[in-house]
């Protein structure tokens, strides 16, 4: 503590913003001698991007500071966040547009009043770095993306802590700070080869190291129990035996239009000081130092699977180390104000992001029942009132389960601890449903298997748990009859809900598609874009819908989208321009960029492609000119994107075939270039910036009931782009807010997909005609002219393994629909601009802004703190 009669000193010399370009450059000039030990004669792109960084971190240190004072004062619930993925792509850009604050009170930073109208913090920092000899466009491009993240899950992550910041809500995220993120993919010969993606190299200027914050987190050992305890729901010693450390690492995360800068706290595995004397004595110094080592390769790397679960041991100790580290910070945060342990739940509200932070769960109830020695149901009580869960998945392959030994070995104490969680749940329903064996059986907590027994991670999630939602109406209402059908039973459906997901409009609109956010806040005449903050703004758009000349300047801003990423695509294809420039307003830009999986469907897609050439190269064989081919299959790019898990076969191979159509397709010159198709390696989030804005079309196109939301179909609207996609998801709700003349839905419905996997699996069924010549060309080796059977795998899933995900169901409609896409694209501009203008207009609902509210008001009961 600083003694009083100093403070004056302290304040005399507070630290303080930069607000003007000039104050900029110094702060700029002093990082490049003092942080980076450079000087004008070597300062490169890095080092400006590094020194631009660390002076904007200057301004968001200080905020985060008023943030958290505020917050501690204030005193209000606070909300946390425990996800294993934040996908946060890079940083500095979401600063600069983060970074004006409307009030003048805050006395310095730029603001409102120091920055002339319309001229915002990131153009006062481009005109500086120009003065400086920089442009700052390829000093952003300096920055390698915080890709701690597989996808969808991860990106939500991202999207959440920034609306939680722009909402001034106390939110602090809990993650991982792993070494190598998601891996970089490259493409090499058409197949996916996946390198380590080392984001850290040059050092990471937007985290601060927290080296005096180090939590000892166990491993190992076994448990012990005093004569007086007989039973294992009283206080019991778990004797760890491996120690690792949990240091923190803080990310700045601010929001936008405001002073508030919440948190985002990663941890890393550090091995513990405390050495092994026994070996070190016995002479074996070099073993006992590798023992060491081995604890960092906790956090050395991110899991590459999306959407399943692979069930390793050092999975597990992840997801312990990051829970049990993360409870420890948060309980000593509750223990410093000396509430009673009962005020635990008004005071904290801990949102699992899916399972995998399962263990906190049960990580809490240890520490109030074995170290706070809280009576057994007095804590569970705690527990329950305290977290809440969010299922992104009804996929079975996906449902994280642990065998009972391997748990048990790693965590013998949190073993005992679901058990009795269990037995105590179990009760309960017996007495509510007496003698429903069947019943007890399915919602155990263990899977009782006839080898192996399961901790059914999912099921503990929810009975540790208040609330539990879903990401989209439809996924939500398919949790509730499927997978977690016997809990609404024993729960009431009230404890399931639906938070329909969201993505924030700073980064995938202001940030991705400047032009766009340009031509918005002049049309609606909201110059310092608060529309950002309140979507509904956007329906003013609507009265330009069929506006001669604002669908004219709206087309301008698409037309500039796309050349953008159709130089991207050159730079990617080692300089060779696929993409005939003099046609790209009238080339239809058809987009599906994701994760590569089976139920999304890419193979569809890729078959459509072919469909198409095929379908082409049949005219021209039977006398058609090429502008009669142009008329019907007019002039479109197929881009895909997206990876695939390295150990996932099938997707690997769909992969190779898009690269082996490209191979085929773009260099067939008797088609000249009305079809290409392009492969964008390694899609992460900075590669989505340039993407998302340039579709015309892009697809969502994933069997009926498997996509949990999607949060892509609401990027590509937000920036315009129309959708063709299946009734799935989110999909339903942006066609109810932009109404269904707005998007191009086709294909099976959820209901009937069970009766159509069964009819694949034992009925003959028949396969489309046109997808059967989409299957013979593939199996005669028309793309693979080396090797014929190459995509074999693919062709026999549909024709002889029951088709599981529903191709041939769906791809008659499926080209049928691309056919109605090029006819309002091609026939209707007008038309195809109007919807395109209505979308945007109406997509305000898919802002994770309202995502975050509805969380606040409905599960966590949170208020904002709002700055003075
Ligand atoms: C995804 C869902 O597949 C997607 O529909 C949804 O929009 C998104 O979560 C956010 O809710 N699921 C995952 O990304 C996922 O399961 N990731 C695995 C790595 C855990």
């Amino acid at each position: 503590k600083i003694p009083v009669q100093s403070r004056e000193l302290w304040n005399k010399h507070k630290v303080r913003k930069f607000g003007t370009a000039e104050e900029f450059e110094e702060k700029f000039i002093s990082h490049v001698e003092w942080t980076l030990a450079r000087s004008l004669y070597n300062c490169d792109d890095l080092a400006a991007y590094q020194a631009t960084s660390q002076s904007v971190r200057d301004n968001l240190v200080i905020d985060w500071n008023k943030t958290q004072q505020r917050q501690t004062a204030r005193d209000g619930k606070k909300v946390y966040y425990l996800s294993l993925e934040f996908l946060m792509g890079r940083a500095l850009d979401n600063a600069l547009i983060n970074m004006r604050t409307d009030t003048s009170s805050q006395d310095v930073g730029p603001t409102d009043e120091t920055l002339t109208k319309g001229n915002t913090a990131r153009e006062m920092i481009r005109n500086a770095m120009k003065d400086l000899g920089f442009k700052l466009e390829d000093v952003l491009e300096q920055e390698p993306d915080a890709a701690l993240g597989n996808g969808g899950l991860g990106r939500l992550a991202a999207c959440f802590v920034d609306s939680l910041a722009t909402g001034n809500y106390p939110a602090w995220g809990y993650g991982l700070r792993y070494q190598y993120g998601i891996f970089a993919q490259k493409i090499i010969d058409g197949y996916q080869v996946e390198t380590p993606d080392y984001w850290l190299n040059f050092s990471n200027p937007w985290e601060i190291e927290r080296s005096e914050i180090q939590v000892p987190i166990n491993f190992y050992g076994y448990v012990h129990r005093p004569e007086s305890e007989k039973t294992t729901t009283s206080p019991s010693d778990w004797i760890g035996g491996e120690r690792v450390l949990a240091m923190a690492h803080d990310m700045p995360i601010p929001g936008f239009k405001t002073p508030t800068v919440n948190n985002l706290r990663l941890w890393s595995a550090k091995p513990t000081t405390e050495f092994d004397f026994s070996k070190f004595n016995n002479g074996d110094y070099k073993n006992s130092v590798e023992q060491q080592q081995r604890a960092e390769s906790i956090t050395a790397v991110l899991y590459p699977n999306d959407n399943f679960d692979q069930g390793k041991e050092l999975r597990l100790k992840q997801q312990y180390f990051w829970c049990a580290a993360s409870l420890h910070d948060i309980v000593r945060r509750f223990k410093k104000n000396k509430r009673p342990w009962s005020e635990f739940p008004d005071a904290i509200a801990i949102q699992l992001n899916d399972t995998h932070p399962t263990l906190a769960i049960v990580e809490l109830q240890r520490v109030l029942v074995d170290l706070e020695k809280l009576d057994w149901h007095k804590a569970w009580d705690i527990v329950t009132k305290t977290f809440a869960y969010t299922n992104h998945t009804v996929m079975q392959e996906a449902l994280e389960k642990w065998p009972v030994g391997l748990l048990g070995h790693l965590l013998p104490r949190h073993l005992e601890i679901i058990y009795d969680i269990n037995w105590f749940f179990l009760q309960s329903v017996e007495k509510k449903f007496p003698h429903d064996m069947d019943l007890l059986s399915r919602v155990s907590v263990i899977e009782e298997g006839s080898q192996e027994r399961y901790v059914r991670m999912a099921f503990l999630a929810i009975i540790g748990s208040h609330k539990v939602n879903g990401v989209a109406e439809l996924h939500s209402d398919l949790i509730k009859s499927t997978i977690f059908q016997d809990f609404v039973k024993v729960y009431g459906a009230n404890k399931f809900t639906n938070v329909t997901n969201g993505i924030t409009p700073r980064r995938w609109l202001k940030q991705a598609n400047p032009k766009l956010a340009e031509l918005i806040s002049e049309t609606i005449n909201d110059p310092n874009d608060d529309y950002l903050l309140d979507m509904s703004k956007l329906t003013e758009l609507a009265k330009y819908a069929e506006d001669e000349a604002f669908q004219k300047k709206w087309n301008d801003v698409k037309q500039f989208n796309k050349s953008r990423l159709a130089d991207l695509i050159k730079r990617l294809n080692n300089g060779v321009d696929i993409i005939d420039r003099d046609h790209i307003r009238n080339t239809l830009f058809d987009i599906q960029v994701k994760r590569i999986h089976e139920y999304k469907r890419q193979q569809l897609n890729i078959f459509g492609v072919i469909n198409r050439y095929l379908c082409m190269k049949e005219m021209l064989q039977s006398g058609s000119s090429i502008d009669e081919v142009a008329e019907r299959y007019p002039r479109k790019v197929s881009i895909f994107g997206g990876k695939s898990a390295p150990g996932y076969y099938m997707a690997k191979l769909i992969i190779k075939l898009v690269n082996s159509v490209a191979e085929v397709v773009n260099n067939d010159a008797e088609i000249c270039d009305l079809l290409k198709v392009f492969f964008i390696p390694d899609y992460n989030v900075s590669k989505a910036e340039i993407i998302t804005p340039a579709s015309d079309l892009s697809e969502h196109i994933s069997t009926a009931g498997t996509e949990a939301s999607g949060t892509s179909n609401m990027k590509f609207v937000m920036n315009g782009g129309l959708i063709i996609g299946t009734v799935d998801g989110a999909n339903v709700e942006i066609t109810r807010e932009i109404g269904e003349d707005n998007i191009f839905l086709f294909g099976n419905l959820s209901e009937n997909v069970e009766e159509l996997r069964y009819n694949h699996q034992f009925q003959n069924t028949s396969l489309p005609e046109a997808l059967v010549k989409v299957l013979n060309a593939v199996e005669s080796g028309a793309f693979s002219p080396q090797n014929a059977s190459e995509f074999r795998p693919l062709i026999d899933s549909i024709k002889h393994q029951g088709d599981y995900y529903l191709v041939s169901d769906d791809f008659d409609s499926y080209v049928a629909t691309q056919d109605l896409v090029d006819q309002v694209y091609h026939k209707d501009k007008k038309e195809w601009l109007k919807k395109s203008i209505l979308s945007v207009a109406n997509v305000g609902f898919f802002s994770s802004d309202r995502c975050i509210e509805e969380y606040a008001e409905t599960i966590w009961n949170a208020e904002p703190v709002k700055p003075e």
